[in-house]
């Protein structure tokens, strides 16, 4: 096992993997901008290196600083955490060839999901259902590609096979705005991506988004830790998600987790992953793969008892895999908040001082966070400042602890989505379950025009 591991990533990741090392014996290297040298995770390091100042292009997306303080420190393993660097093939390369481990897939694996259009046709020949569409990137000839559409059926999407996560779509409802589109759409990915290649699939119009997690290791054993359910979002900003999904039989739940972890063994992916499916008239039709660990991996470690941040360590080593797929039981029910320095209701960011933090606790009830009172929410980086996760034997009783967490929380001095979750808990469709992913905004924009 590694002796000291470096965390290149900040806020409550960061402290999730330091608490996952602390707990394995493993000494703990945090970097830091000049921005976040005062948070209280850095000094319970063992060791810690400023990397740069606050804008993030400067500090956690600088690979020669990364690299030299791991070098500094003496690190042997590098954990990305998620958003930052994580999903770099490039920073994954420098770091193997800098004689670290990276803490994730191999490089060639990261670029292949990074490019939509690969990674679509692996899961094609791996026999994972995708959704129907251009079968590989759409041709230039105008002509092919209005047959394709026809054949495919509008609503259309065209997506840049350099996207992903919401960036770089387009939705195409007749044949009239069609070749613009894919025109538009092209040269926006050209800009942003450095790459213009697009595809094109049937749109769905009111799917769920439900994903699936695995864990692999590197001697092709593969499997599945059940699935999230991470439809309650807004602009591509998950702010709940549950899990088990809602209304998935045991038998579609099997069946769609052979498939991914199946898929595993035929792309020798390693790690913890993440296969992300639309989820429409009971079909399971799969869009992206994420080869970091997620946001929302407390709520499958709250149902199957598996550290998902320690087996990223454990594969990263070199051990096998510690669970068979039998040894895999889903237990109980487990909901996620995202908890966000923002306005509730318009969204706009807030950051500033805590000035009190008054915690839930109690039964069932887990908090992911970094903050504490006198801390100081920078405003350089992402909005969450925390995760309200709770457990129960049912999804009620995830639900009703949730409630009781959610009005005992109480954090001042900032404003925070709070009162967004506590709305969200007493809305009978979302109670029910199975909402779809435009729900939120759809709810949204009915709260904006009767207010109350
Ligand atoms: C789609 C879709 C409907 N049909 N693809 C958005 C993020 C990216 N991962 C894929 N996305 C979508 N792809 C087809 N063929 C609708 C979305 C989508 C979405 C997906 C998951 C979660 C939230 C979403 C919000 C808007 C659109």
């Amino acid at each position: 096992m590694f002796e000291k591991i470096l965390i290149a990533n900040r806020g409550e990741i960061a402290l999730r993997i330091q608490r996952a090392c602390r707990e394995m014996g493993i000494k703990t290297v945090v970097v830091h901008s000049e921005a976040d040298r005062e948070a209280k995770y850095v000094k319970l390091s063992d060791e810690s290196v400023c990397i740069g100042p606050a804008p993030s292009a400067q500090s956690y997306l600088n690979v020669p600083a990364l690299i030299a303080a791991a070098e500094v420190t003496d690190a042997q393993a590098i954990h990305p955490g998620y958003g930052f660097l994580s999903e770099n093939a490039d920073f994954a390369e420098r770091v193997e060839q800098s004689g670290f481990v990276f803490i994730g897939p191999r490089p060639d694996t990261i670029r292949l999901m990074g490019d939509k259009v690969c990674a679509k046709q692996a899961m094609i020949d791996a026999g994972v259902p995708c959704v129907p569409g251009s079968d590989g990137a759409l041709p230039d000839d105008p002509a092919t590609i209005v047959k394709m559409a026809r054949k495919i059926g509008f609503p259309v999407i065209i997506k840049a096979a350099g996207g992903g996560g919401g960036r770089g779509m387009r939705v195409v409802h007749s044949e009239a705005s069609l070749l613009n589109s894919v025109n538009m759409t092209r040269t926006e990915a050209g800009a942003a991506f450095g790459n213009p290649t697009v595809y094109m699939e049937k749109y769905l119009a009111n799917p769920r988004h439900i994903e699936i997690q695995v864990l692999a290791d590197e001697y092709g054993n593969a499997i599945f830790l059940g699935e999230r359910d991470c439809s309650m979002q807004r602009r591509h900003q998950k702010i709940i998600e549950e899990a088990p999904a809602p209304g998935i039989t045991d038998e579609q739940r099997r069946h769609i987790g052979k498939v991914c972890a199946e898929a595993c063994r035929r792309i020798s992916y390693r790690g913890a992953g993440t296969f992300e499916f639309l989820f429409e008239n009971g079909e399971f039709y799969f869009i992206e793969m994420n080869t970091r660990v997620q946001v929302e991996h407390p709520v499958t470690e709250l149902i199957t008892g598996i550290d998902i941040v320690q087996e990223q360590i454990r594969i990263a080593a070199g051990e096998k895999l510690r669970y068979s797929q039998e040894q895999v039981k889903l237990k109980g029910h487990s909901m996620e908040c995202r908890i966000n320095a923002e306005d509730p209701f318009n969204f706009i960011p807030s950051p500033g001082r805590i000035e009190s933090y008054h915690p839930a606790g109690g039964p069932g009830i887990r908090i992911d966070s970094h903050i504490y009172q006198g801390y100081v929410v920078p405003p350089h980086y992402d909005s969450m400042v925390g995760k309200l996760i709770s457990y129960g034997d049912t999804r009620e009783q995830a639900m009703a602890r949730m409630r009781v967490a959610l009005s005992e929380m109480a954090i001042t001095g900032i404003k925070t989505n709070i009162p967004l979750h506590q709305e969200l808990f007493m809305d009978s469709a979302f109670q029910r379950g199975g909402t779809s992913i435009h729900y939120l905004e759809e709810r949204l924009s009915q709260l904006k025009k009767a207010p109350q």
